[in-house]
């Protein structure tokens, strides 16, 4: 019989990719989807025919348990989460509710349906958990680059309430014996990240300017700098993880950081552009606490799990320029479901 797989965030970018993996693996792939009239929903069942959809939410204790008594999944991958940094300071609390307390709420669910009691002895449950930690928690960092013992120091409340969600799968782990684990993922990207985030909103911006579409981009923090790789690379680590003897968290990075700035030289270079004919810095898009750099130690992962990344900083920058060209040639519409800049 299929393995079978329960995905929340189904409808983001880690869902979708994740979602083709395992099915190429063999899996039954189920994704957790919320809203009665979703608009992404129905843009992800048209590029992935193959997931079954069930209902819930992560706010919603009730919805999770039938959503794991309905699927009777082997294996949980957590991706649901407000993820947008900035959207996290202002609604920091809806943040806290999905971001963290969600990750009580999806282990609770996996504890009741497991019949793995509080008293007992750590009997563990036969369900596989992925939690998607995040190098935002290393926030403010204590030495680069970042491996599985570094301490955290998070800047926002969403890297707090990945703190918590983070913590909390180490204390399932501990406390019932459940194969509970959390990929600390640096940032990952491809032509299916959202429009708010910098690298899709440069190759929009790009795309964009070439087309004559606008003449300008407005950016912040030109000094960040990120460790950026693909997404399609990162989700084969979350599925390897759950693959694993032992539970056990992993870094998973490239090992190489890059500025805004150099990532805006490269994107337009890569339409054939000088960035700084037509890059605008603006300081409302600067951080109230900016994390000024992040670049992952994945030496664990590739010894461990034998997991490597494929695709180059260069090689990502140009794929997703030539997708939002085509895409904005096509007279398709990046935006319809984002309203952040
Ligand atoms: P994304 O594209 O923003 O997707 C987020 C997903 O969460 C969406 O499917 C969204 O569904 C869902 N969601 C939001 N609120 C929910 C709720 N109340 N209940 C259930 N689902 C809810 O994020 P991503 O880039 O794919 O990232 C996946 C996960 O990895 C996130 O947890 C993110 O924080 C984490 N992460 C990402 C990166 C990265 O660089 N991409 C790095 C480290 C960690 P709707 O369609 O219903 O809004
Ligand atoms: O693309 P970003 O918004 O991603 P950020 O904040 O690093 O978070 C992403 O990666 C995390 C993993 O480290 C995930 F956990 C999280 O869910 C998300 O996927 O911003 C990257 C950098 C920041 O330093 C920001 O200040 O780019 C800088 N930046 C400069 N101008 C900008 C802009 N970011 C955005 N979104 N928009 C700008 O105009």
């Amino acid at each position: 019989m299929a393995r079978r797989a329960l995905i929340t965030g189904i409808t983001g970018q880690d869902g979708s990719y994740l979602a083709e993996h395992l099915l190429r693996e063999g899996y039954e792939v189920w994704g957790l989807a919320r809203g009665q009239a979703n608009p992404r929903v129905s843009r992800m069942r048209k590029l992935l025919a193959d997931v079954q959809v069930v209902r819930g939410d992560l706010l919603d204790q009730g919805s999770l348990i039938s959503a794991v008594e309905r699927v009777q999944p082997d294996e949980v991958y957590n991706l649901g989460a407000i993820s947008f940094v900035p959207m996290s300071w202002e609604q920091a609390e809806l943040t806290a509710e999905v971001t963290g307390m969600g990750v009580l709420r999806m282990l609770e669910a996996i504890r009741v349906c497991s019949g793995v009691s509080r008293g007992g002895t750590a009997a563990g449950g036969q369900i596989r958990f992925y939690q998607a930690s995040s190098s935002e928690m290393f926030g403010q960092v204590s030495e680069t680059p970042q491996n599985e013992r570094t301490g955290f120091h998070p800047r926002s409340p969403y890297g707090v309430a990945k703190a918590y969600g983070h913590f909390l799968t180490q204390n399932y782990r501990e406390s019932y014996g459940m194969f509970a684990v959390s990929g600390i993922l640096f940032n990952h990207e491809s032509p299916r990240r959202g429009a708010e985030f910098v690298t899709r909103k440069v190759s929009l911006g790009v795309a964009r300017i070439k087309l004559g579409l606008a003449d300008e981009l407005r950016l912040g923090n030109l000094e960040a700098r990120r460790d950026w790789g693909f997404a399609g690379d990162y989700v084969r680590a979350m599925h390897l993880m759950l693959q694993a003897a032992t539970p056990e968290d992993y870094v998973i990075g490239t090992g190489r950081m890059k500025s805004v700035r150099e990532l805006a030289e490269a994107a337009f270079a890569a339409a054939g552009l000088d960035w700084e004919r037509y890059v605008v810095t603006d300081q409302a898009l600067h951080r109230p606490a900016e994390v000024d750099l992040l670049c992952a130690d994945p030496k664990k992962a590739r010894v461990q799990l034998g997991w490597e990344p494929t695709v180059s900083f260069d090689e990502l920058v140009a794929l997703m320029v030539e997708s939002d060209l085509r895409l904005l040639s096509d007279g398709g519409d990046p935006d319809q479901d984002s309203s952040w800049p």
